[in-house]
């Protein structure tokens, strides 16, 4: 009869094509070898390394979805999953780094730039020379974006920006950032360029979560943004939610390579220590937490799998990457907070690496839409009642 194969019971490696496995594992030596190593000193002194950004450039990590010819590698959206779920089974932060360029910035600029915004910055950014950073999230308006205070007002030659961004992944290190204003009372999509007069982007100080992750503010005191920064081809929150389609679909794939390391750690140190003269893995009750994690992680990755090959053929609703988002950062956020609890006294301590993950998830679950925001636009969907406000 076959056998079980714990790892993979479902045999998802089967499921994917020999380029997505060669990207799996290139990303997996890379995360493992080079990541993996530096994460315990940067969360606990809450640095990001800005070399990282032109490491994944050089691994062909970012963009990987977009053609080749603006530095990307022409990958499936499931391979773009699986590099999520490789960095993000070292780190949440590492993760966002990669997400925030490929998905909130290389993408809008491919979907929505001009070929001269197109030419002039993806191949410095999929290369990691440069680095961007999303701004929608603002002080008073997070969950409802549509609300954002931040404008843009006609002037000769260009725009001139004022507002407030809140949380922005990488706004203190960027070179660019894409924002999104509000011009005539429509939202459209701006390229801003460090050096711009009036555009600030301080830091965010203790952080408690994402601490290896990079975040700031972005302040626009009158930002002149010449004509050519426009993003022409966006307009609506449809603009940054057609990014964050892409986004949050990687983070419904990351946050299970978080559990993953999650479950295998906890597993493997219920093996290791005895209690009461046997391993802790021999007890009913822990057998049932690593059942219920094999399973979760199990049925959520294919779910992802298969959202990955809906939208690769579109035909995938935004609401499939709703639901899969909300499942995998919720599930995760449990199975890390369970595989904490396993560790007993050592599941606080940084160096079994599950409390990192398990704070990280707190964010994970928050941004790109909380898990109740999710749950909301779920709701709707079945009902097609309207349950904001
Ligand atoms: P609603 O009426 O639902 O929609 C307004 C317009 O937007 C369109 N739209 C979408 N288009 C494409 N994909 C989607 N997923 C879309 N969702 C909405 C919609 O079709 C409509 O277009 P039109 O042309 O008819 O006007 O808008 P609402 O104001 O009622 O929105 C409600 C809600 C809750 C769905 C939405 O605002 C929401 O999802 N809020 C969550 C906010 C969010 O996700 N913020 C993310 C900030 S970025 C971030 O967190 C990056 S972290 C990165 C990292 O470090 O990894
Ligand atoms: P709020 O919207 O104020 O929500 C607070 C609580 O109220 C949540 O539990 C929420 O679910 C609930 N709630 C809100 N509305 C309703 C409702 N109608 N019904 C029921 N419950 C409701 N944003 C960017 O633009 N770019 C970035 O790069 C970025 N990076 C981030 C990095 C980090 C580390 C963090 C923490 C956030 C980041 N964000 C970013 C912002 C993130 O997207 C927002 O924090 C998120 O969308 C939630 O908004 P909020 O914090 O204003 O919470």
């Amino acid at each position: 009869k076959p056998t079980f194969n714990w790892e993979d019971p479902l045999l998802l490696d089967e499921q994917l094509t020999e380029d997505e496995r060669m990207m799996r594992d290139a990303a997996r030596a890379y995360c493992q070898d080079k990541l993996m190593p530096r994460i315990l000193e940067a969360n606990r002194h809450e640095r990001f390394d800005r070399e990282i950004m032109s490491e994944l450039g050089e691994m062909g990590l970012l963009g990987a979805t977009l053609p080749e010819e603006f530095g990307g590698a022409d990958a499936s959206h499931v391979a773009y999953g699986l590099i999520a779920r490789e960095v993000e089974r070292v780190d949440s932060g590492y993760r966002s780094a990669m997400s925030v360029q490929s998905s909130l910035v290389m993408y809008p600029i491919y979907a929505y730039g001009s070929d001269e915004q197109r030419k002039k910055y993806l191949p410095k950014l999929a290369s990691g020379e440069m680095v961007g950073c999303f701004g929608l999230t603002e002080p008073d308006h997070g969950s409802d974006p549509g609300g954002m205070k931040s404008r843009a007002e006609k002037v000769d030659g260009g725009f001139k920006l004022t507002g407030n961004k809140m949380w922005i992944t990488n706004s203190p290190i960027a070179d660019v950032a894409v924002v999104w204003a509000k011009l005539d009372g429509v939202i459209r999509g701006f390229i801003l360029e460090r050096g711009m007069e009036g555009f600030k982007t301080p830091k965010i100080e203790g952080k408690m979560s994402l601490r290896a992750s990079i975040t700031g503010e972005i302040v626009m005191d009158g930002v002149f943004v010449p004509e050519e920064n426009l993003l022409p081809n966006a307009k609506g929150l449809g603009g940054p939610f057609g990014c964050l389609n892409k986004a949050r679909f990687g983070i419904a794939w990351g946050a299970l390579g978080a559990a993953e390391f999650c479950w295998h750690a906890a597993r493997q140190y219920t093996m290791d220590r005895s209690q009461f003269g046997r391993p802790l893995a021999q007890n009913q009750l822990v057998q049932q937490k690593l059942a219920n994690m094999l399973t979760e992680i199990t049925l959520g990755l294919q779910a992802c799998l298969r959202v990955g090959r809906l939208l690769d053929e579109g035909k995938s609703a935004p609401e499939n990457i709703s639901l899969i988002k909300r499942n995998s950062c919720g599930k995760a956020l449990d199975i890390a907070r369970m595989a904490r609890d396993m560790h007993g006294g050592n599941g606080i301590s940084d160096e079994f690496h599950v409390i990192r993950h398990m704070v990280n998830l707190e964010t994970v679950n928050t941004y790109e839409g909380t898990y109740d925001i999710h749950t909301l636009i779920l709701g709707r969907a079945q009902t097609g009642l309207q349950a904001f406000m």
